[in-house]
């Protein structure tokens, strides 16, 4: 069965920095789907292993009749996960997309669960659906080891305990987020350069007054390559919750 988009349009937006050995399989995987009208936009921060061009290969492969399926947003230099995202995802709501689902390049996001995102921002007018490891169902890579796993745990439950909130997996990275929300939170005054950006986003938009399924995903390990995860973005994480509880209770 095909999941029909009718009218709306879908962007599945996906940041990469060299990425090259795992972009071809993301995009067959991606724009393999089930579903009419969707787009797959790839930001890339001029990858030094040549990623955006590969990107560009594709997007004339996909774009083949005419029908924009693929496209590639350049960016001069490594600017961090969050201003990549930021500007993937304004790009899509400019270009009229209904949907935006935010999506890793390496593996990691099950690219089958889309279809079930859409199926439940669709059915029950959410506007922020997450692809969560930690409601019932939901699992990781046992490749990932106790240290990592840890980490990710702890990393989730101060930010949820800092901010208050509800999200069990307020760090996740497979998203998928209505136009109208997106909007609401007004992605440009964003402060997040790099991981942080998915705390913040999920924290203004439930801000904004909107609300949060979670539907379980199994994550990856990452297929190809080496994480992108520095010492400066992993201070970011741990700053940008407090940052953020400080402004709101001023705000
Ligand atoms: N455009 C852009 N993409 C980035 C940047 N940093 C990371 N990415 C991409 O963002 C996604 C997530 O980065 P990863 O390095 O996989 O981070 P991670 O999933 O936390 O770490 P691993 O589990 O070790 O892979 C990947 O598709 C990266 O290529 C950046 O500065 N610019
Ligand atoms: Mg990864």
């Amino acid at each position: 069965m095909t999941y029909d988009l009718g009218g709306d349009r879908g962007t599945v937006v996906m940041p990469t920095y060299n990425e090259a050995a795992n972009l071809p399989r993301m995009a067959e995987l991606v724009l393999g789907l089930p579903i009419d009208g969707l787009h797959l936009k790839i930001v890339d921060d001029s990858s030094p292993d040549g990623t955006g061009r590969i990107a560009e290969e594709l997007a004339e492969k996909y774009n083949w009749d005419g029908r924009r399926r693929m496209s590639v947003l350049h960016r001069t230099e490594k600017d961090g996960l969050g201003r990549a995202y930021v500007a993937g995802m304004s790009a899509a709501l400019d270009e009229g997309a209904a949907y935006v689902v935010q999506m890793d390049a390496d593996g990691s996001h099950p690219v089958e669960a889309v279809p079930r995102m859409l199926g439940t921002a669709v059915a029950s007018g959410v506007g922020l659906v997450v692809g969560s490891r930690y409601v019932e169902g939901g699992s990781l890579d046992e490749e990932w080891g106790r240290h990592r796993v840890l980490l990710s745990r702890f990393a989730n439950r101060y930010a949820r305990t800092v901010l208050g909130t509800k999200i069990r997996d307020i760090t996740a990275g497979f998203n998928l987020w209505s136009a109208a929300t997106l909007r609401d939170v007004d992605l440009a005054t964003l402060d997040s350069a790099g991981y942080s950006f998915q705390v913040e986003l999920k924290f203004k938009a439930v801000r904004a007054g909107h609300s949060a399924v979670e539907i379980p995903i199994r994550f990856e390990e990452r297929t190809e390559g080496v994480s992108k995860m520095s010492l400066s973005t992993q201070i970011e994480s741990a700053v940008m919750p407090v940052r953020l509880r400080l402004r709101n209770r001023r705000g």
